[in-house]
């Protein structure tokens, strides 16, 4: 295998994307993940446009490598900062929360390449008919605003319907999920948990803790009864979210407990009563590193697996049942 269409795409050496994680993907991260061979992202969030400027000038300062924008459709300033990215040539962009298909004619025309992240082959095949240039699959075991369907039942039906690219996301944090997800016909990951512990992340000591030491059940999802389900830490904000949606509350009330609450464990570390999103694979990272070392561990990885399995074969007529 000489080439990766993804990495071709995006001019980069690893086909693995960062999650556009709120208050975690700022510029020192994404510029070292993008250093490191990947593609580093800012997240927007809900981020007025001149600090979108004000990032993507700083993380222009770390590296001379491409990166990626990460605007969420639900956000009051989303409009501001797709003027911003055109106005900085951001030469990539995700999209998520939302269906990103009227903006991305626009964006083409400016030469943004355009990167919807989606949960539903009916939503990506209508984008890839817009003019997106590649799609990212997000499975429910993400962590943050998921939806319905787990990445293993997606990615195959995602590579089935279109003809662009397609990067898995949810549940991988390593080589063995990378190798997975190419099985499927991947052609690229994205990592969101997994670098949420990287030393150059600016989420809190007690958030990136949590991570290292959480179990396979440790989250929880939490506002499927309000259709925004959400996944994140088990722990006193998601009990309460629970308690509110099984008395029926009305969705104001339920979105109004979240306000502020990823700030609030990201930045300032509580972890009892903030939103410490993470995905199910949470229960897989256990040590924290650097972000090079995470990539370079984690395609060493995807190439031992490879190797591994790449020579397994089920013999004619089947293994015998009494060796
Ligand atoms: O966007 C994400 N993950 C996110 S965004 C986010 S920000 C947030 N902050 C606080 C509370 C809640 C959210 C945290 N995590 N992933 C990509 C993604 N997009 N997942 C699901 C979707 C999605 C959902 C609905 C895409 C399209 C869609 O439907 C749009 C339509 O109109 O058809």
């Amino acid at each position: 295998m000489k080439d990766n269409v993804i990495c071709r795409l995006l001019k980069i050496r690893y086909p693995i994307l960062v999650g556009g994680m709120t208050w975690v993907s700022e510029a020192v991260l994404a510029a070292a993940v993008s250093e490191a061979g990947g593609l580093g992202t800012i997240a927007t969030g809900n981020m007025p446009g001149e600090l979108l400027r004000d990032e993507v000038r700083k993380l222009r300062t770390l590296t001379d490598k491409p990166f990626a924008v990460n605007l969420i459709m639900l956000s009051p300033n989303f409009r501001d900062c797709l003027e911003v990215v055109k106005q900085e040539r951001v030469p990539v962009i995700t999209l998520g929360a939302g269906n990103a298909g009227p903006f991305i004619a626009d964006l083409k025309k400016a030469g943004v390449i355009v990167i919807p992240v989606v949960n539903s082959v009916a939503l990506a095949r209508r984008l890839e008919r817009s003019g997106a240039d590649a799609i990212v699959a997000e499975g429910e075991e993400a962590g943050g605003h998921i939806g319905d369907t787990s990445t293993m039942p997606l990615i195959p039906q995602m590579v089935d319907a279109l003809s662009i690219p397609v990067a898995a996301a949810g549940g991988i944090a390593d080589g063995r999920g990378m190798a997975a997800a190419f099985a499927l016909g991947a052609q690229g990951i994205q990592l969101g948990t997994a670098l949420v512990v990287a030393h150059e992340s600016r989420a809190h000591d007690n958030y990136k803790e949590i991570i290292v030491k959480a179990s396979d059940r440790a989250t929880a999802v939490t506002g499927r009864s309000i259709n925004k389900p959400v996944r994140a830490l088990k722990n006193m904000l998601t009990q309460e979210f629970h308690e509110m949606e099984g008395q029926g509350a009305p969705w104001e009330e339920i979105e109004g407990l979240a306000v502020g609450r990823l700030r609030a464990a990201v930045m300032e570390g509580d972890v009892t009563r903030g939103s410490v999103m993470m995905g199910q694979v949470a229960g897989l990272v256990k040590r924290r590193a650097s972000a090079k070392e995470i990539l370079d561990g984690v395609v060493a990885e995807f190439n031992e697996v490879m190797e591994k399995i790449g020579g397994y074969r089920i013999p004619a007529g089947g293994f015998p049942a009494d060796p």
